[in-house]
C-alpha cells in the first residue's frame, strides 16, 4: 500500500519546507516537492504540519514503585502515548535489587512485549557494581540496550559515587550513554527529620525537602564523576537555573553534557503544592519537584540556545486514590506525573506560538535529539526516505481543552486540565499506519521493540 501526503509543511531539526510525503509499507519512499509518482491513496494534509514521530526516552510503566504499582501500564501507557503523537518510547527496564540485569531485561520484555501499541525499547539501570554486573553490561548492547540509567537518590535504586565511577568506566569503554537523577539523598532525607520533627507532614514541605539547590549539588558531583571517567553523561528531568549553571560549568571545561527537561517544569510552578486541598496539591508530587517561574524561564532561554538537547516526560501516572495515601504524611505520596497523552500540544502551545522556541527546536528536542542520543536515527526523528514512517499530522488551527475525562490514559486527573491548546494532533502514523485518528486510538498492541545502536547526537 502506498500513500501519499499531499500538500503538507514538513518539519525537521533544520527548519520547514511544503513538501509531498510518498509512503511503502512501514516505510518513506520519497519526500519532495511535489510528487507525481503513484500512491494507492492521496491523503489531503493542506494547512498541516507534518512532524516525525515523537519519541519519548522517559517514561515509567508498570513499574512498582512507592508500595504502589504506576497506574499505566505497557498496554495504557503507550495508547496514551500515540496519542500525545508519540510514536516510540524508551522505558526505564529496573532489576529488583540484587537481581541481575538479565533478569531486569527478561521482567520488562515480558511487560512490554505484545502489549505496547507503539514502538518501545529499554534503558537498562544500573543500581549496583559488582564483576557479574560489570559482565552482564556486553550482553545488553547484544539485546539492543545502549543507554542506561542511575539515581543518586531512591533508597530501592541509589548508587553511591564509587559504584557510579566504575560503571561510567566501563560504559566508556563500551561508548554507552548514561541518564543520572541528580538528587542529593542523604541531605534531603535530613531536612525530611526535621519536617517531621516540627510536624509539618503537608503536601507543601514536599518542594522544602527537595529544594534546587540539592539537585544542583548532585548534578555538579555526577559531573565531576563524569570529568574524572571523561565520559558524555545525560542530566535527566533538569529542572532549575541552578543546575543549568553546573551544567554550563562542565561545559566551559570542555566536557559533553547532554540535558533533559519536561513539560511540568516548562508550564507549571511551585504553588501548585500551596493548595489547601490535599488532593489538589498531592497531584502535582513529583520528584525532583516543580520549581519556580524563573526556572521556567531559564528552562526555554536554554531549550531556545540549544543547550538543553531533549523534552521527555518522566510520564509515571498514579490515580487521585494512589495519591491518597500520602494523606497526613507527604513522603507517602507517589511521585510522579501522567505526561505522555500532552507533551507535543504543550510545547506547541507554550513554545512555539510564544516564540520562545521554533518549530525546528521543537523538532529536535522531542524527536531528532532523543533519536540520535539514543541510538535510532536516522530510522526514527526525521522524515526522509528510509525512515520508518512515523508521521505526526498537526492542525495549528484544531484548538483543544484539556480535560481528564477525554484521555486514555489509566488516569482519573490531569495536571493541565483546563489548559486550550493552540492547535492539535489530527493523527498518527505509526510505520505506515493509521494509529491515531481525531484523538481516537486505532492500533492494537503491536509495537516493535527497537534495537538501539550507539549516541550520534
Ligand atoms: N520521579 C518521580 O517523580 N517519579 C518516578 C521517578 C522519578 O524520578
Ligand atoms: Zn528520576
Ligand atoms: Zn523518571
Amino acid at each position: 500500500m502506498k500513500y501519499l501526503f499531499r500538500g503538507g509543511t514538513v518539519v525537521s531539526g533544520r527548519g520547514t519546507r511544503r513538501a509531498d510525503i510518498l509512503v511503502e509499507g512501514e516505510k518513506i519512499l520519497e519526500v519532495g516537492r511535489s510528487i507525481t509518482r503513484k500512491a494507492d491513496q492521496i491523503i489531503d494534509v493542506t494547512g498541516m504540519l507534518l512532524m516525525p514521530g515523537f519519541i519519548d526516552a522517559h517514561t515509567h510503566f508498570d513499574l512498582d514503585v512507592c508500595n504502589t504499582t504506576t497506574a499505566d501500564n505497557f498496554t495504557t501507557g503507550s495508547r496514551a502515548a500515540l496519542r500525545g503523537g508519540t510514536t516510540t518510547v524508551v522505558d526505564f527496564a529496573c532489576p529488583n535489587k540484587g537481581e541481575s540485569l538479565h533478569h531486569g531485561l527478561e521482567l520488562w520484555h515480558r511487560k512490554a512485549d505484545g502489549r505496547t501499541c507503539c514502538d518501545y525499547g529499554f534503558h537498562m539501570t544500573i543500581d549496583d557494581w559488582n564483576p557479574k554486573i560489570e559482565a552482564e553490561i556486553d550482553d545488553m548492547y547484544a539485546a539492543g540496550i545502549s543507554s542506561f540509567k542511575m539515581y543518586m537518590t531512591y533508597p530501592a535504586m541509589m548508587i553511591g559515587d564509587n559504584a557510579m565511577y566504575h560503571a561510567l568506566k566501563k560504559l566508556k569503554e563500551k561508548g554507552g550513554i548514561c541518564g543520572v537523577h541528580c538528587e542529593n539523598s542523604g541531605v534531603i532525607d535530613a531536612l525530611i527529620e526535621e519536617k517531621k520533627a516540627a510536624g509539618e507532614m503537608g503536601v507543601s514541605s514536599h518542594p522544602r525537602t527537595r529544594p534546587d539547590f540539592l539537585e544542583a549539588e548532585a548534578v555538579s558531583r555526577l559531573l565531576r564523576i563524569a570529568e574524572a571517567v571523561d565520559i558524555p553523561v545525560v542530566i535527566v528531568h533538569l529542572t532549575n537555573a541552578a543546575a543549568l549553571r553546573e551544567v554550563e560549568a562542565a561545559r566551559k571545561r570542555g566536557q559533553k553534557v547532554y540535558a533533559e527537561t519536561c513539560p511540568q517544569y516548562l508550564l507549571l510552578d511551585d504553588s501548585v503544592y500551596d493548595n489547601p486541598d490535599y488532593s489538589l496539591a498531592a497531584r502535582y508530587v513529583c520528584a525532583p519537584p516543580i520549581r519556580k517561574a524563573e526556572d521556567q524561564k531559564a528552562l526555554w532561554m536554554a531549550l531556545r540556545r540549544g543547550e538543553i538537547q531533549t523534552i521527555s516526560t518522566d510520564h509515571c501516572s498514579f490515580t487521585l486514590a494512589q495519591k491518597d495515601a500520602g494523606r497526613g504524611d507527604f513522603t507517602k505520596i507517589p511521585g510522579g506525573l501522567p505526561g505522555v497523552e500532552t507533551r507535543g500540544e504543550l510545547i506547541y502551545t507554550a513554545g512555539v506560538t510564544t516564540r520562545k522556541i521554533s518549530l525546528a527546536t521543537m523538532c529536535r528536542v522531542l524527536a531528532e535529539n532523543p533519536a540520535k542520543l539514543y541510538g535510532m536515527f536516522p530510522r526514527k526523528g526525521i522524515l526522509q526516505a528510509g525512515a520508518d514512517a512515523d508521521i505526526v499530522v498537526y492542525d495549528p488551527l484544531a484548538d483543544h481543552v484539556i480535560r481528564a475525562a477525554d484521555m486514555v490514559a489509566n488516569v482519573d486527573y490531569n495536571p493541565y486540565e483546563g489548559f486550550t491548546t493552540r492547535g492539535s494532533i489530527q493523527q498518527v502514523w505509526l510505520r505506515g499506519r493509521l494509529a491515531v485518528e481525531h484523538g481516537t486510538v486505532l492500533a492494537g498492541p503491536d509495537g516493535k521493540y527497537i534495537l538501539r545502536g550507539k549516541n550520534c547526537l
